[in-house]
């Protein structure tokens, strides 16, 4: 199973800690194509690294490739909304995941679309279910 987690970079590193625990936990489950959005030294505006015309590529290239994806939400993201959008495009069985908070609500455009299943959480430990759930489906 390969799985392509998608999280925010230049949209914001607020929520880098659920990505990486998210990410390792979803190894439990297949391979996760796209570690690095855990990273907690990538900053929002890192500026080292591969070029953006190389990161696009690749990053197409296994969304194309993967089984599934699973995006955390919480912090908005052009990047993880395009890539969301692509996936649906694509047939993709898609889930994504979004903390429940007082100040925020999720883009009508995700949680609108009956392609993507929607979940929303307020622990970690319901992250766990969540995803336990969605992989035994898939
Ligand atoms: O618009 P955003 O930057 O928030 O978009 C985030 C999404 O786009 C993630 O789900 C990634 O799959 C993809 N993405 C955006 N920027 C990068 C990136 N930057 N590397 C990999 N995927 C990216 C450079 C990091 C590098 C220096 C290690």
């Amino acid at each position: 199973m390969k799985i392509y987690f998608a999280g925010s970079i230049r949209g914001g590193r607020d929520d880098k800690l659920v990505y990486a625990e998210m990410i390792q936990y979803l190894s439990n489950f297949g391979e996760v194509l796209t570690e690095h959005i855990g990273d907690q030294t990538l900053s929002a505006i890192g500026e080292d690294g591969p070029n953006d015309k190389y990161i696009y590529d690749r990053d197409i290239a296994w969304l194309h490739d993967a089984d599934v994806v699973v995006g955390e939400v919480s912090t908005p993201s052009l990047g993880v909304g395009y890539e969301i959008a692509k996936a649906e495009e694509w047939g993709k069985k898609i889930l994504c995941i979004f903390r429940k908070s007082p100040e925020r609500r999720l883009s009508a455009m995700i949680g609108g679309s009956d392609k993507i299943i929607n979940r929303s959480y307020t622990t970690f430990d319901e992250v766990k279910l969540i995803l336990d759930d969605f992989f035994k489906s898939v």
